[in-house]
């Protein structure tokens, strides 16, 4: 149907043909380009998968359902929208948390941004057991039905998954984590695309993180640190003998599989780690930054935080990997020109997400703070966007949302848990990436998600809109509409 999307392909196809890594193949493997990535119907305008994988009262999954809302110039509308329901389909005895954990990329090549989601029951083979499955993006978007792309074995919990190209042959590749019961020692498996339409990739690897100690591995992330035009990827991780311990591990791309993973350390020789991983380019050197959200400040661990509250860790980077020249820093509500103050239990650097969010070409941050109070609400929470810079993240700039700033739909009540997800996604194709967040907690665990336009000085409370499961026509009761949000 689009030119644009014929365009997209032919660009691809050129680029595929050269040998030498150059600057648009490195903006290919990196965010930047990866962002036509959540185009499900290939009309140019990238769309919102929305997650709702409920829970019963006592902890238990439950069928799961993905929501998109399809982008245009206009930006996003519920009126525009498909709904793929486990509920209507599955009873309880089938819990698959469909809608866990969602990312894309266009897994077969065709031009069209295919989703993936963790499941837990799989109704492809019925069983118990960690699975990724794909719902195929065309014309009319995503595919009713899924594949299974692995089914992870039992004697694993898997922690995530991340999509990337880490051998650089253009196909994007699936990398899932995983962790042995009983053994807690973390690995990862590499399926390598290109991928067929049943789901099987072309061929396998595995990688472990265990250097040292054994590892519980924990959160993934896939980006171009290097500038080589390879996804690397950064792993989170925990020592298993040490609970309260974070740190994260990179691990380079290469047409010859991964690197060794390297544990990154502050200037004081402290392991950096925590929840969540992003990577993105924020200073626009062609070197992708790793940025770790460090929600948590009750760890007793060797990692010694500037300040509490939570904080985002940046670790920079260069053509050897993380630059050599500029050191990792910690940036939290205490920094200059956050708005805000870091008190212990905010919880910032939860829920992040990258993207250009004013159309300066520098990656912006945005991040959750769901145990921020408002005032003598605790826990109402709020979400930060700072922005990226020549010099890097910054505080100056930044901007905080939450349901009681001015425009933005709603009313802050003690313990919504606001922020607990994000993301950052161009809908309207202007090349400014638009705020959603989502918050799982509000209204009793039925969730809800709010919707923020961007304009050449950012994301912008005015015209900002609210839904909740209901509104697309899930059941909403317990639903956690909003606890994932595509990327
Ligand atoms: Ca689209
Ligand atoms: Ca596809
Ligand atoms: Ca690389
Ligand atoms: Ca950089």
């Amino acid at each position: 149907m689009s030119k644009r999307r014929l365009a997209l392909a032919a660009a691809v196809a050129v680029t595929a043909a050269l040998t030498v890594p150059m600057a648009a193949q490195a903006a290919e493997a990196g965010p930047a380009a990866s962002r036509l990535h959540d185009d499900f119907n290939g009309d140019g305008y990238p769309d919102l998968a929305i997650g709702a994988p409920p829970k019963n009262s006592a902890g238990t999954l439950k069928p799961g359902a993905v929501t998109v809302l399809y982008g245009s110039a206009n930006g996003l509308s519920t009126s525009r929208r498909q709904v793929l329901d486990d509920s209507k389909v599955y009873d309880e005895s089938h819990p698959t948390g469909y809608g866990s954990d969602l990312q894309s990329t266009d897994l077969d090549g065709d031009g069209y941004a295919d989703l993936l989601s963790l499941v837990h029951w799989s109704p492809v083979d019925g069983d118990p057991g960690n699975t990724v499955t794909v719902n195929w993006g065309g014309p009319q978007g995503l595919s009713a039905d899924r594949d299974n792309l692995v089914r992870l074995p039992d004697s694993t919990w898997t922690t995530g998954f991340t999509v990337g190209d880490v051998d650089g042959d253009r196909h994007p590749d699936v990398i899932t984590l995983g962790n042995e019961y009983g053994v807690e020692d973390g690995y990862g498996d590499v399926l390598n695309g290109p991928f067929d339409r049943s789901g099987s990739p072309a061929r396998t690897s595995t990688f472990t993180i265990d250097t040292d100690n054994f590892q519980i591995a924990r959160t993934i992330a896939a980006g171009d640190v290097n500038g080589d035009g390879i996804a690397d990827l950064a792993v989170g991780a925990q020592d298993s003998e040490e609970p309260d311990s974070r740190k994260t591990a990179l691990l380079l791309g290469g047409s010859q599989g991964l690197s060794a993973p390297v544990w990154l350390r502050d200037p004081n020789g402290h392991r950096m780690g925590g929840e969540d991983l992003a990577i993105g380019d924020l200073n626009k050197d062609g070197y992708a930054e790793i940025v770790i959200g460090h929600p948590n400040d009750f760890y007793d661990s060797d990692l010694e935080l500037p300040t509490k509250g939570g904080a985002l860790g940046v670790v920079y980077g260069g053509p050897n990997g993380v630059s050599t020249t500029r050191k990792p820093v910690w940036i939290n509500q205490d920094t200059a020109g956050v708005p805000g103050a870091g008190e212990r239990g905010d919880g910032m650097g939860t829920g992040l997400s990258i993207g250009d969010t004013d159309g300066d070409g520098y990656q912006d941050v945005a991040t959750g703070l769901p145990g921020e109070d408002l005032g003598t609400l605790a826990d109402a929470g709020s979400v930060l966007v700072l922005r990226g810079g020549a010099h890097g993240l910054t505080g100056t700039g930044a901007k905080t949302f939450h349901q009681n700033t001015t425009d933005v739909p709603g009313t802050a009540e003690k313990n919504d848990r606001f922020g607990a997800a994000t993301t950052l996604v161009d809908a309207d194709g202007d090349k400014r990436y638009g705020l959603v967040v989502g918050d799982p907690a509000e209204n009793a665990n039925n969730g809800s998600v709010w919707v923020f336009a961007a304009t050449s000085r950012g994301i912008t409370a005015s015209g900002s809109f609210t839904f909740g499961a209901a509104t697309v026509g899930v059941t909403p009761t317990g639903a956690r509409f909003g606890a994932s949000l595509g990327d």
